[in-house]
């Protein structure tokens, strides 16, 4: 067991990896084939654990499991009161242990263990508590027949549910996935991405603990291309929810439509876009507009990766976020003093610094960072690029790490026009005093939310997903729960109606 120096904290121990097998029925086993796979640790490059390797067998197992749970178990007849209690015991287990929990975050993921500890595994447990409270209010409505009829409808659960995770957020998509689908009464199959599974599968045990009946949450650790493709074809799952990419997005549905017609879901890529008018305060906006692009390492698929400055006070923005950006922390996230962690893994860490040399070779004015941070493990130091054309290719494609490209404008028309002209439309930025701009602009824009002098203002009363290629459906608030229902419509003729 290692120590770690933990900021102004005493030593924090990096825990031992308890659990590394799949959750299926309510135990921990080993894959059918008995593969494991080895999830590494961005600061170093060393592995944290081997982790059982899913695949098509054991997600059938899986799938069997959530099935008998959905068909025969209490789950999904128990009243909503008795589900959010489980819920709520669930919850408060979440926050019990957030600090482990948050330990593996961090080594999966290269997240801030500050931040895990006290927001990721927090807003998990709010969002279990929100949709706790929700579990007894799921109702349909009395219908208004236009014939001698009495009509009503019924919200039902929509059955067996395989959720489908990225490595960006593994806490926060774990529970806007799994807190909805399981108010509403359905079972579920999750698999985390192979870079990050070790929370998830932590998750299952407290599930347990919490007296989730067995086979309600079952975890398959694995790869996309097997144990994911099989939760997108099988034949027996209701619906898939995936937030991921867009071109594994497109395979989700196509897999969707070529085997059972299952409902989807999709949250995927975005290039969002933040617009700084000429009234804003300099320092408000250089903040907002670093932390759109510096938070999470812009490993955030709502990352403001556009960020357009008016003319007047364009000068001044960019001087702004220099000095800001210079004084910006990466470091250990097991540090309280780092602002960033490194990336997620090799991958990513070098699609990013490719798109930097890409960004430079296109001409873009780099105003600061530019390269690795350090010489070991994933870092990038914040990079922004001034000066940026809208059709240069870091301009128009998800980046998904630290790197802004930034532009001027002239005219509300204009930035309207060039803020929507992407094919993506997760999210949007506007900065500015004047509330007839902002209402006007944050109606215009082509995107699921629009934060006005504010950014990342998640909340779990409050939709999120995609306009556009940025997918569609919702994660978070009463959307995200409706999803997870069919509603069915119940009609009997009145006393004495010809039938
Ligand atoms: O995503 P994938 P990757 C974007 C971001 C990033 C890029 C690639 O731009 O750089 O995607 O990341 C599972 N059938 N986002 O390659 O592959 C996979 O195992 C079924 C945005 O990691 O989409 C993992 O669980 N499932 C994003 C999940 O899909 C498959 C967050 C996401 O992985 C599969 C992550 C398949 N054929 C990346 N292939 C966001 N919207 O937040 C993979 N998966």
């Amino acid at each position: 067991m290692a120590t770690k120096s933990n900021g102004s904290l005493p030593p924090f121990k990096i825990p031992e990896i308890e659990f590394t097998k799949l959750f299926i029925n309510g135990e921990f086993v080993d894959a059918v084939s008995g593969k494991t796979f080895e999830t590494i640790d961005p600061r170093n490059g060393e592995v944290v654990a081997k982790v059982a390797e899913g695949d098509k067998e054991d997600v059938d197992l899986a799938v069997k499991a959530a099935r008998e749970a959905f068909d025969h178990g209490p789950w999904p007849r128990m009243s909503g009161h008795a589900r959010g209690r489980l819920m709520i015991k669930y919850a408060e287990l979440v926050e019990e242990h957030a600090e482990i929990l948050a330990a593996l975050d961090t080594l999966d993921a290269g997240k801030l263990f500050s931040m895990g500890k006290t927001m990721d595994i927090p807003s998990g447990a709010s969002n279990l508590r929100y949709y706790a409270g929700a579990a007894d209010k799921i109702h349909g409505e009395t219908l208004k027949m236009s014939r001698e009829l009495h009509g009503y409808t019924l919200r039902e659960p929509i059955g067996v549910v395989g959720h489908i995770i990225p490595w960006n957020f593994p806490t926060a998509m774990y529970f806007m996935k799994v807190g909805p689908s399981l108010a509403a009464g359905c079972t579920m199959v999750v698999k985390p991405a192979e870079q990050t599974p070790l929370s998830a599968l932590y998750y299952a045990h407290l599930s347990k603990l919490a007296g989730i009946p067995d086979g309600v949450i079952n975890v398959v650790t694995g790869f996309g291309p097997t144990a994911g493709a099989a939760i997108a074809s099988h034949m027996d799952i209701d619906k898939v929810s995936f937030t991921g990419s867009t071109e594994v997005g497109r395979l989700i549905m196509q897999a969707a439509a070529m085997s059972n017609l299952k409902q989807v879901s999709l949250e995927l890529g975005g290039k969002s876009p933040v617009i700084i008018f000429d009234d804003a305060d300099v320092d408000v906006a250089a903040n907002l507009a670093l932390l759109g692009i510096v938070y999470n390492k812009g490993e955030i698929c709502v990352s403001g990766s556009r960020v357009f400055v008016q003319e007047g006070i364009h000068d001044a923005v960019v001087l702004k976020l220099a000095e800001k950006a210079k004084n910006w922390v990466v470091g250990d996230p097991f540090d309280d003093n780092s602002q960033q962690g490194p990336q997620v893994d090799k991958k990513q860490f070098e699609k990013i610094l490719s798109y930097i040399e890409q960004g430079k070779r296109e001409g873009a004015n780099l105003l600061c960072g530019g390269s690795r941070h350090g010489d070991k493990g994933y870092f990038i130091q914040p990079t922004i690029f001034t000066e940026v054309q809208d059709d240069m290719v870091i301009a128009k494609e998800e980046i998904f790490g630290p790197v802004m490209s930034l532009m001027k404008f002239k005219t509300i028309e204009e930035a309207i026009e060039r803020a929507n002209s992407t094919k993506y439309g997760l999210a949007a930025g506007i900065v500015t005093k004047n509330i007839d701009i902002a209402n006007t602009v944050s109606r215009s824009l082509r995107a699921g939310v629009v934060w006005i002098n504010c950014y990342f203002a998640f909340d779990v009363d409050c939709p999120y997903g995609g306009y556009k290629m940025s997918g569609f459906g919702r994660d978070l608030g009463m959307e995200a729960l409706y999803k997870y229902t069919n509603v069915k419509s119940v009609v009997t003729p009145l006393y004495n109606s010809p039938w």
